[in-house]
């Protein structure tokens, strides 16, 4: 065993290099002090200077994404450590891998309201997979071993450190521990061969099957045996907001995404089914609509890697306890089986009904009738121009189901965003965080003019650091997604949704803040489109740029409106494709 003499600090660097951690996001301050001399020195550990440690957690969540490994963000104490809240609650939600580390005031100053203290681990117990408070220097290594573990294995998710500053200063020996003792924490990965072959049977003799898949499946790195599995049934897909890009938007079998904002083919093949098979998804409301009336007709399977979500919304017929990759596997080997004892389902009928679905009722929009320019449109065309190898961080509203509809994905990771918590000021640290795990990539953040402005002080990082992001903002000067709910339920009543609302009568137009000159003053670069034949020379001129930032303020029309809907509490069955405009589901049958 090594061991070795030196202070809880370098200890604490030494076991993050120990991990393999190549990048941290953090802001330093007195309780976490200690930390950042050491890692000053350290060769392997970059920094990246935040300005603001909630910027700090939704990069590590992106950097996480880009790689498959926890991100991992650095706060101090108090002030520091509870602007990590929300990042923690959307990591929690969305199972992303992360590890916080926060400082803590002196041991013997726990729980006298000290200076700068806050009880994190209190604050966070709920939205954090685990964590724990170090006092003692010598548990620094063993901790932040069994923080990676818990944050990657299993369900990932969000894991906090925090370390009193007298563990940090604190001379101790550096010991690497040789094996994990987590007594109580064994995730099952191998699913039970009996479960995989019951639902395989079930899949030969369904008649309506649907693949429900979910962000479990990303995070397995199954998208190569979803397609094996998918194109040995032929059973349609339809992939989450979690998921898009697992299953390619070009495949044939993909009937889009489900829920309030779903296509009228996957909603409809969910209601009508008889045979749901759920992987790494979790029934989430915003899929399911109104619960007891979602897929009436279906029996279920459900696969998760969480036992704690199966039968938690919606009761599973088939359960199935495991790793999405692992699971994948097995039903491949068992459907061949039924296959070759000549059990094989035909679903050439189901197919009619939803090739009829999905040729009446694709996902469209109408152009503006005064000429402005439509944010569909110009998600779309980022999209075709920018392509499929690139990755695209939505923020929270309505360009981010846009951008869920009218962007293609191929690949897993390909969109990236934040489903759960639905945090607005995701996209512009998130973005930066893919970046930094994938320098390489051409990373775009679709974010909403109101998203934008809760973060965009991350521009400057991303130009100090080097870390050349884009930016496009849909810019409807409102918090769009809610107006949208104002004309529908509020009969357009538009209380505080305008960002752009002068009420000093006869004051010119101006716009606050100028996004051009913002991008600028942050040491980026600044682009402004307002007509649709300027967008793609727009876009072009975004891409040639790659040393500094770029902010595309898109002027776009305020009154668009994301459709399909499914309205709030609603059942699926009452999906609108357009405003009062219920699918025909069946004329001709
Ligand atoms: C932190 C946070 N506050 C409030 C909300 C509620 N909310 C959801 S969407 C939205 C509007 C977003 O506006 P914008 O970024 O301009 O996007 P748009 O819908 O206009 O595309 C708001 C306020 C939220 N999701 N997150
Ligand atoms: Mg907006």
């Amino acid at each position: 065993m090594m061991t070795e003499q030196m202070t809880g600090a370098q200890s604490l660097i030494r076991s993050l290099e120990h991990v393999g951690v190549d990048v941290v996001f953090g802001i330093p301050g007195g309780a976490i002090l200690p930390a950042y001399d050491p890692l000053f020195d350290s060769a392997k550990v970059r920094h990246v200077l935040m300005r603001h440690e909630q910027g700090a957690g939704h990069a590590a969540e992106g950097y996480a994404y880009a790689t498959g490994r926890p991100g991992v963000c650095v706060a101090t104490s108090g002030p520091g450590a509870t602007n990590l809240v929300t990042p923690l609650a959307d990591a929690h939600m969305d199972s992303v891998p992360m590890v916080a580390i926060t400082g803590q005031v002196v041991a013997p100053l726990i729980g006298t309201d000290a200076f700068q203290e806050a009880d994190i681990c209190g604050i966070t117990m709920p939205i954090t997979k685990h964590n724990f408070l170090i006092r003692d220097p010598e548990d620094i290594p063993r901790t932040i071993a069994e923080a990676f573990h818990i944050a990657s294995s299993g369900r990932p998710g969000p894991v906090l450190v925090d370390i009193a500053k007298s563990a940090l200063q604190a001379q101790t020996v550096f010991s690497w521990p040789q094996k994990l003792d987590l007594p109580g924490y064994r995730p099952v990965t191998k699913p039970h061969g009996k479960q995989v072959r019951e639902a395989a049977r079930m899949i030969s003799t369904a008649q309506r099957p649907v693949f429900y898949v979910g962000g479990g499946v990303a995070k397995a790195g199954a998208a190569q045996e979803l397609r094996v599995l998918a194109e040995l049934t032929g059973i349609p897909v339809t992939t989450t907001l979690m998921a898009k890009g697992v299953f390619p938007d070009s495949h044939e079998q993909n009937l889009g995404m489900p829920g309030m904002h779903g296509t009228v083919a996957a909603v409809g093949a969910l209601q009508r089914a008889d045979l749901v098979v759920a992987l790494g998804a979790r029934f989430d409301d915003r899929v399911t609509g109104k619960l007891d009336s979602f897929a009436p007709d279906a029996k279920i399977v459900h696969a998760d890697i969480d036992p704690a979500e199966i039968s938690k919304n919606r009761h599973a017929d088939v359960p199935i306890v495991g790793d999405a990759r692992e699971v994948l596997a097995d039903l491949i080997v068992a459907v061949r089986n039924e296959q070759s004892a000549g059990r094989q389902g035909d679903y050439t009928a189901w197919w009619t009904q939803l090739d009829r679905l999905r040729t009446i009722y694709p996902l469209g929009y109408d152009a503006p009738e005064d000429g402005s320019l439509s944010p569909q449109y110009v998600i779309k065309r980022i999209g075709e121009l920018v392509g499929p190898e690139a990755s695209y961080v939505a923020g929270v509203g309505q360009h981010q189901m846009w951008a869920a509809q009218f962007i293609g994905y191929e690949h897993t990771g390909a969109f990236v965003n934040s489903g759960g918590a639905g945090t607005m000021g995701f996209a512009v640290p998130a973005a930066l965080g893919v970046k930094a795990g994938a320098p390489d990539k051409q990373v775009w953040a679709i974010d909403g003019d109101g998203c934008f402005q809760m973060t965009n002080q991350e521009l400057a990082t991303a130009a100090i650091e080097n870390i050349p992001i884009k930016i496009a903002v849909i810019n409807n000067d409102n918090l769009g997604m809610v107006r949208q709910w104002q004309t529908l339920f509020y009969e357009g009543r538009y209380s505080q949704t305008n960002l752009q609302n002068f009420p000093q009568a006869g004051t010119e137009k101006v716009r606050i803040p100028d996004l051009v000159k913002l991008a600028e003053s942050y040491g980026g670069v600044g682009l402004r489109c307002e007509r649709v034949e300027d967008v793609d020379a727009t876009i072009e001129k975004a891409m040639a740029i790659d040393d500094v930032p770029v902010v595309i303020d898109f002027a776009v029309n305020p009154d668009a409106m994301v459709w399909p809907m499914v309205g709030p509490g609603v059942s699926n069955d009452n999906i609108q494709y357009a405003r009062d405009m219920a699918p025909d589901w069946d004329d001709e049958e």
